[in-house]
C-alpha cells in the first residue's frame, strides 16, 4: 500500500513553499513552443523581438515532456493563432503596434500566427505526440476561447505544471487564469523564457510573491526529482 502511494504522489521543492501533488490529478501544460514565437521569421521576430532568447528553454522543457511521457500524465501543448480568415483576431490585436509584418501577412514561414502555416507548428524538439492534446488559442491566456477548462474538469485535473513561452505572456496570463480557475500552478522557471531576461524574473517573481499569489515557482531539476526519474 505504501508503495503503490508513492507512486502517485510527490513533493515538489518550490518557492515560496514545497507542494505536494497526487500526479494524476496533475498536468504537464507546455504554451506556446511554436516557431512563430522561436525561430526567425516569426509572430515574436516581427514585434522587434531577438528570438534566440528563447532557445534556452527547450531542452529544461524536454526533460520534463519526457518524463511525464514516461508517468503517463496528461500532456497539454498549447498554441497561439488565428483562423485564415482572421475572424478570431480582434482588430485591436491585429492592427497593434508597428510590427515588420502583421498577423496574417505572408513571411518566410507562412502567414504569421496562422493555424495550419508552418510557423503556426510547434517545435520539431517537443513536437506532440498524436496522444497528447493540442488546444489552439486565440488570445495570451489558455483559458479563453478554448477547451481547456472542460479537459481539465473531464480529467480531474488540480495541479499544473506550467512551461513555456514567454513567461510574462502567455505564461503568465495562463497561470493568472488558471489560479483563478482553482488549480494549483508551479511554474518551472528554466522551462520559461522571455524574450527581455528581467521580465522573466519579474513574471516568475510576481507569481510566486505573497506566499504564492498566483502559484509556484520551481525548476526542472526539482520537477524531476519529485518525479523520480
Ligand atoms: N510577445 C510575446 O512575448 N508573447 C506572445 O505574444 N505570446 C506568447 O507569449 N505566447
Amino acid at each position: 500500500m505504501a508503495d503503490a502511494k508513492q507512486a502517485t504522489t510527490g513533493t515538489i521543492a518550490a518557492e515560496p513553499g514545497s507542494i505536494a501533488v497526487d500526479w494524476s490529478a496533475t498536468a504537464l501544460i507546455i504554451i506556446d513552443m511554436q516557431r512563430d514565437f522561436m525561430e526567425p521569421g516569426g509572430f515574436g521576430e516581427t514585434l522587434g523581438n531577438d528570438v534566440s532568447q528563447l532557445a534556452r528553454a527547450v531542452k529544461p522543457v524536454g526533460a520534463v515532456l519526457s518524463a511525464a511521457r514516461e508517468m503517463g500524465m496528461l500532456v497539454i501543448h498549447t498554441r497561439e493563432g488565428h483562423l485564415p480568415d482572421l475572424s478570431d483576431a480582434p482588430r485591436a490585436k491585429v492592427e497593434r503596434g508597428a510590427p515588420a509584418l502583421r498577423i496574417g501577412d505572408p513571411g518566410p514561414m507562412g502567414r504569421i500566427l496562422i493555424r495550419g502555416e508552418a510557423g503556426h507548428d510547434i517545435i520539431p524538439e517537443l513536437y506532440p505526440l498524436d496522444s497528447e492534446i493540442v488546444v489552439d488559442k486565440p488570445g495570451k491566456g489558455a483559458f479563453y476561447a478554448t477547451e481547456l477548462s472542460d479537459i481539465l474538469t473531464k480529467r480531474g485535473i488540480e495541479n499544473l505544471l506550467v512551461c513555456g513561452v514567454t513567461t510574462e505572456v502567455c505564461v503568465n496570463t495562463t497561470v493568472r487564469e488558471a489560479n483563478d480557475r482553482g488549480y494549483r500552478c508551479v511554474v518551472i522557471s528554466d522551462g520559461c523564457a522571455s524574450y527581455f531576461p528581467e521580465f522573466h524574473e519579474a513574471g516568475l517573481n510576481m507569481i510566486k510573491a505573497q506566499g504564492g499569489i498566483f502559484g509556484w515557482v520551481t525548476d526542472s531539476a526539482a520537477v524531476l526529482k519529485a518525479m523520480q526519474v
